[in-house]
């Protein structure tokens, strides 16, 4: 009995090792999710390295835990059922084993507690800036400012199902992609235009409400160049599924050149983006109909 407790046990403990081992590079994608991922997207942003360095110390203590929990469980219920100790003892306390419960989750806790706050702390302050950028979160869409490279603002749009080219992620890719330069400090404000959206992008390891009439901020020093992709993280509509965010990491070089470019293409503002938008959505399915029905405003009794 005890023996096959055993292997069943350590059997669970190498799987858990062997995901844990591999969390951070087969599994998960950089900069946008993978089939079958397991873990999260890696990291691309400091504050995201050390975010997977806390899931995975937290993963390893909370197996810990059930591990302990899970044998003694199996020692109670096989030492002491009634068959095998028919006469229990009366013991009501033991000074010793209740120290040990209360001092040993205490320390687990402060365990926690020290890297949580480090990080948390790393999250909400800004370093000195080196880019800002406005991103406003509308219904459903996301439009980005570059307030100290020229003001100019422009909308993103997801790219729909039909016009998607070879290498463009379905559901997250843009016609205009917010465009960054590695490895400096980008400060992103974050607002809403009509209803609560939220700015997320996973491999950078921010995510931040868009609440209307309120500035909100987070920041990220991206390390690597390339595309990373985020969505809307509040449920903000019937297209909240299909505003996605997709940042462009390139050179100081390539950015300053693409200012120059920016500031003449959208040199007229955000262009008429309620048609855009409309043509961007996918079809209006019955079931969107029946639901835009529903939350008509209903004539109103006086009750
Ligand atoms: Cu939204």
């Amino acid at each position: 009995m005890f023996g096959v407790v055993r292997v069943l046990l350590l059997g669970g403990a190498l799987a858990a090792a062997t995901l844990l081992g591999s969390s951070d590079s087969a599994l998960a994608g950089l900069g946008q999710p993978s089939p079958w991922q397991l873990g999260m997207q890696q990291a691309a942003a400091p504050v995201m390295s050390d975010v997977i360095w806390f899931h995975d110390l937290l993963l390893w203590i909370i197996t810990a835990i059930v591990a302990l929990v899970l044998v003694l469980l199996v020692v109670v219920m096989v030492r002491f059922n009634a068959r095998a100790n028919p006469t229990p003892s009366r013991t009501t306390h033991n000074t010793a084993i209740e120290v040990i419960w209360t001092v040993v989750p205490v320390i687990i806790l402060v365990v926690i507690a020290v890297p949580s706050f480090r990080i948390m702390f790393a999250q909400l302050n800004t370093p000195t800036a080196d880019v800002t950028v406005k991103a406003t979160g509308k219904q459903w869409f996301w439009s980005y400012a570059y307030p100290d490279q020229g003001k100019f603002e422009f909308d993103s749009l997801m790219v729909p199902d039909t016009d998607l080219k070879p290498g463009q992620p379905r559901l997250l890719s843009v016609d205009n992609e917010m465009v960054v330069p590695v490895d400096k400090v980008v400060r992103v404000q974050v607002t809403g235009a009509d209803v609560i959206h939220a700015f997320a992008v996973p491999s950078f390891g921010i995510k931040i409400d868009a609440i209307p009439g309120r500035l909100n901020e987070t920041w990220f020093k991206a390390t690597k160049e390339g595309v990373y992709y985020g969505q809307c993280s509040e449920l903000c509509g019937k297209d909240h599924a299909f505003m996605p965010i997709a940042v462009r990491v390139v050179s100081e070089q390539a950015f300053a050149a693409w200012v120059e470019d920016a500031k003449k293409k959208y040199a007229a503002g955000p262009d008429a983006a309620p048609r855009r938008a409309a043509e961007a959505a996918p079809a209006v399915s019955p079931m969107a109909l029946a639901a835009s029905t529903a939350a008509a405003p209903a004539p109103r009794t006086v009750d």
